[in-house]
């Protein structure tokens, strides 16, 4: 499109110089002058484009092809949905029996050299997935899904981020995509489909936890029993089994690091003003600094 464009902007120029040097117009009858300007028209206004879209969709049909779900002669493509969510992703891997059983956010990784499905589905408002290294866009409309394929040729890291303003912080919606080989791909899931290990310690975090947090966030293999079940809200956030093991907090707005959990939980809405999680200032700052230490110690 870039070399396409270039040409036609190189013709305009050329035209638009070429009026300042020709001399004297010719004179000519108002016949002579409509019958030029209708050249023009038809010219310009109709044959121009229609060469220039067909020859643009030449390139862009293949390309669009390649993006639908179609059935694939090696077997079916991996499927990974993902979830908009005000303002952060959820990504949700199925396992055996098509239900999800590896629950993350904000981080997306997926195999590389493979076409991979990725089932486009929204909680709240209309966002879109963008991964620009890997190419289009879709939006992600609430009551829908939609699959769009892709396909990483060579491992890497790539960002991404949701395409299609959804509220204050869609700036802040960003999404860091890993593409990995398929061995390593298979024993990342596997790692995470195993029960995580119940750390020692960290029991005053966890009553915490349970009674201020538990409500909005899942943790697998929290015990039932800490969670208070007199605050209910009528939304979730990102699940934080592995949330050690994440390179960003609140969707990219802080990398991952020591105490970086802790400054998060007593800074976010002014790192991230309006973020759907309230502010903690009823809860002192020992105890969440104390399940920030926790949460860090939380990755397969
Ligand atoms: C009312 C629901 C709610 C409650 C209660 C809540 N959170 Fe959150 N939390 C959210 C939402 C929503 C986000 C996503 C914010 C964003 O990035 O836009 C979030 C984000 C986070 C993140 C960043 C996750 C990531 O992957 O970037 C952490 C860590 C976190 N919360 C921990 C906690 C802890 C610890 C508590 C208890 C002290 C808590 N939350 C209480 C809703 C909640
Ligand atoms: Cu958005």
């Amino acid at each position: 499109m870039l070399g396409f464009s270039a040409v036609v902007a190189l013709v305009l120029f050329t035209l638009w110089l070429y009026t300042f040097r020709r001399g004297e117009r010719p004179q000519r009858t108002p016949r002579e002058e409509q019958r030029i300007m209708l050249r023009w028209v038809l010219g310009g206004g109709i044959a121009l484009p229609l060469v220039s879209i067909i020859a643009l969709l030449v390139f862009a049909a293949p390309t669009g092809r390649s993006m639908l779900p179609l059935p694939l002669p090696e077997g079916e493509a991996e499927l990974i949905e993902v979830v908009g969510h005000q303002w952060w992703w959820e990504i949700r891997y199925p396992g055996e029996n098509g239900e999800p059983d590896v629950i993350t956010a904000n981080r997306l990784v997926m195999p590389a050299g493979e076409p991979v499905d990725f089932r486009l589905v929204s909680a709240d408002v209309i966002h879109a997935f963008w991964i620009p290294r890997l190419g289009g866009k879709r939006d992600m409309v609430p009551g829908r899904h939609s699959i769009i394929r892709l396909e990483a040729d060579v491992p890497g890291v790539f960002g991404a981020q949701c395409a299609e303003y959804c509220g204050a912080q869609h700036t802040n919606m960003l999404l860091h995509v890993e593409a990995m080989p398929r061995a390593e791909y298979d024993a990342w899931l596997a790692e995470r489909r195993a029960p995580p290990e119940p750390r020692a310690g960290f029991d005053e975090a966890r009553q915490a936890f349970g009674e201020h947090c538990a409500a909005c966030h899942t943790v697998d293999g929290f015990p039932q029993e800490l969670i208070a079940d007199d605050v209910t809200y009528d939304m979730v956030g990102p699940n934080l089994t592995d949330i050690g093991s994440r390179p960003t907090l609140g969707a990219g707005v802080l990398p991952m690091e020591e105490g970086a959990i802790a400054y998060w939980l007593e800074h976010h809405q002014l790192l991230k003003p309006g973020n759907r999680m309230p502010p903690h200032n009823h809860i002192d700052t020992e105890t969440l600094q104390d399940i920030g230490a926790w949460l860090e110690t939380m990755e397969p």
